[in-house]
């Protein structure tokens, strides 16, 4: 490789054969040069060329670049920029363009020294697409002449550089048009439409302004015929883009940039009210799944940026812990992109960024502009603050049931809880506990039961309702230990639902007000420290009757007010009717009857959608703002029906 470069030293002959010869290389061991010879490596021919254009329209030149495939698979690549410089070159003594095309790495030497952004990471050089390519075509416009050079078989000039036509003095541009070479391209040489789609659109959101249009006239359906990707916003849309299934926790987008010693930074985020965090990290337009520098300077800034804003605007408390980066990160949806002129890639995949002075850069850059953007939008502080002080509760609570778990395991205490009534199948497989309100309905329900497989487990309905409760308070709470100790399973992380010792878990609650704000509660518990027992299908809600109906000998229940409806219909009207306030109302066989023998129950199976509904309920109705809750309890008026709050 480093011979190649030799040829400046050369005459024109000896260097042509170097040229051919360094481009040969290429063609002999392509694996060298671009990731594989599949579909992969078929997509860095594009990849090289669009880079090339992007950086002419990062530096100011142009703003538009159209890519196309025809239906043979043939792609151009097109630019309004300057046209990539069509005299000679003084030390080769052919034209510059050949040079580019036909030197390996000529790209960046030949410039006039405006930084290369694109590329960084496999920026090998237009030169090896035209060595993968069967034939390849440049034609430039150029102050009112169209140049024309044309290469064949890997990279032999066969139509030197020559004026082909006249333009308008005002047309200016590139068009490199290419077809990769099917001897090197095995497995195949048609492009991926969504691969080209989601990358064109993703170096638009990149770059802001550039209008990237690309046309795939392999296609049928009108739309994905011509598509245009072009966002004044840059990141601030692709982070709107990335958002749009989710929603939102905060109004507003941030977005911030800035340049410091030639590094430029954007930075851009959103909150929705999920808990994964993502974060996406680019430098020179690469996506560093690996992070980095940059990445590092993001989470550090954050961090210390929300708790000083936390700190001086009162909203967090003297006594209060610092929010953890795992905390101010909870829900958040962020791209970092950085533009350095000398990247460093490290890691596994080499897509970690290695250069050790962006962190402080990045840190400084949000630090400023993340605490002035507080300031001055302080209801979007407040949603910010709080959505940490929920990730932080929860994170606390966690550890702390944890603790128990663990302090309990640690004394071998599986002694099971003195109120659960178990039953005495070993078989999980068969086995159901059924949670259940109240010391009164418990009874009902243990003695009502079939003790061969159904278990029972009291709870103290109000005591789970501490007014406002913090999570952790929930953890210290003897229900929720006994329900761990009983469901055998772990908790948390250390979660193993193979160890559970029921396979259904019911939950039997009145149904009123108070059972649907107790079942909230249990299955927030649920959602949040024993998710998978909801994922995997064993978590359970019990439908009591609402209503007994009697007539004579004959008895009903009715379910909801529209079947008492149907059965007085049926049933004439000189009947009895009672509904039923409470479990407890039920003596044992009608409990059993109605609600617990699996011939006539109805049990409704909760999905993650119901408990995720449940947990955001919960949110809203502890918290301590009174105007959503307010606004929570309006739309969802059926979900808590008279909820006394
Ligand atoms: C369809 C791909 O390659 N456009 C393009 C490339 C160049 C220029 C303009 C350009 C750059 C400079 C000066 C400079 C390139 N030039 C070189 C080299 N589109 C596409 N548009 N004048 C024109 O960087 O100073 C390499 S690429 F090496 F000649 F400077």
């Amino acid at each position: 490789m480093s011979g190649i470069r030799n040829i400046v030293e050369h005459s024109y002959d000896d260097s042509d054969i170097q040229v051919l010869e360094g481009l040969e290389a290429v063609r002999k061991r392509p694996g060298m040069y671009i990731a594989s010879t599949s579909e992969r490596g078929l997509h860095q021919l594009v990849w090289e060329i669009v880079d090339n254009a992007i950086d002419e329209a990062l530096a100011g030149f142009a703003d538009t670049i159209i890519v196309s495939i025809d239906k043979d698979n043939i792609l151009t690549v097109e630019d309004n920029g300057r046209g990539m410089p069509v005299g000679m070159h003084e030390k080769t003594g052919i034209s510059t363009i050949e040079t580019i095309f036909t030197v390996l790495h000529a790209g960046g030497k030949f410039g006039g020294g405006a930084y290369k952004v694109s590329g960084g990471l496999h920026g090998v050089g237009a030169s090896v697409v035209n060595a993968l390519s069967e034939w390849l075509e440049v034609t430039v416009y150029h102050l009112g002449k169209v140049y024309f050079v044309r290469f064949e078989n890997g990279g032999e000039v066969v139509t030197p550089l020559k004026v082909i036509g006249e333009c308008s003095q005002e047309e200016h541009g590139s068009v490199v048009r290419f077809k990769a070479d099917p001897t090197i391209f095995t497995e195949t040489t048609s492009y991926n439409h969504e691969i080209i789609r989601d990358r064109l659109r993703q170096m638009a959101f990149l770059n802001k302004g550039i209008k990237i249009i690309f046309t795939d006239l392999r296609k049928e359906d009108e739309n994905k015929v011509t598509q245009t990707f072009h966002y004044e916003g840059g990141i601030k849309e692709y982070i709107k883009y990335l958002n749009r299934n989710k929603s939102a926790m905060t109004h507003d987008i941030f977005y911030c940039e800035g340049k410091i010693d030639g590094i430029e930074v954007e930075i851009s985020f959103q909150y929705n009210d999920g808990y994964v965090p993502n974060v996406y990290t680019f430098c020179n337009n690469i996506n560093t799944g690996e992070g980095g520098t940059h990445e590092d300077g993001f989470r550090s800034a954050l961090t210390r940026t929300i708790n000083r804003y936390g700190r001086e605007s009162n909203l967090m408390k003297k006594e209060d812990e610092n929010f953890s980066g795992d905390d101010v990160r909870e829900g958040i949806t962020a791209i970092v992109s950085v533009k350095h002129p000398d990247p460093q890639y490290e890691g596994q995949t080499k897509t970690k960024l290695g250069n050790s002075e962006v962190r402080k850069i990045v840190s400084d850059i949000l630090s400023d502009n993340l605490y002035r953007y507080l300031l001055e939008n302080p209801n979007e502080a407040k949603i910010i603050i709080n959505k940490s002080k929920v990730a932080f509760d929860a994170r606390i609570a966690a550890k702390k049931a944890r603790e128990v778990t663990r302090r309990k395991s640690a004394l071998e205490i599986t002694s099971l809880p003195g109120k659960l009534a178990d039953c005495s199948s070993k078989d999980a497989s068969i086995s159901e506990i059924y949670i259940v309100e109240g010391d009164s309905a418990g009874g009902s329900a243990k003695q009502g039961r079939n003790s061969k497989f159904q278990a029972i487990l009291p709870l103290r309905g109000k005591i789970l309702n501490v007014e406002k409760a913090r999570l952790h308070r929930i953890y210290d709470n003897a229900e929720i230990r006994s329900m761990i100790t009983a469901f055998g399973s772990g908790i948390g992380d250390e979660i193993d639902t193979s160890k559970l010792r029921y396979h259904k878990i019911i939950i039997m609650t009145d149904a009123d007000v108070d059972g649907a704000h107790i079942r909230t509660l249990l299955l927030t518990f649920f959602f949040r420290f024993l998710r998978p027992i909801i994922e995997e299908g064993y978590v359970y809600i019990a439908m009591p009757p609402l209503y007994k109906i009697q007539r004579g000998n004959q008895i009903r229940y009715a379910y909801s007010d529209a079947e008492l409806e149907e059965i007085k219909e049926e049933l004439g009207d000189r009947v009895t009717l009672q509904r039923y306030k409470g479990l407890g109302e039920m003596n044992p066989e009608q409990l059993w009857e109605t609600t617990m023998d699996p011939e006539n129950r109805t049990l409704i199976k909760v999905t993650i959608d119901d408990a995720i509904e449940a947990d955001e309920a919960f949110t809203t109705l502890m918290g301590d703002e009174v105007e959503p809750r307010r606004n929570f309890i309006i739309e969802n008026a059926q979900f808590v029906k008279n909820l006394d709050i």
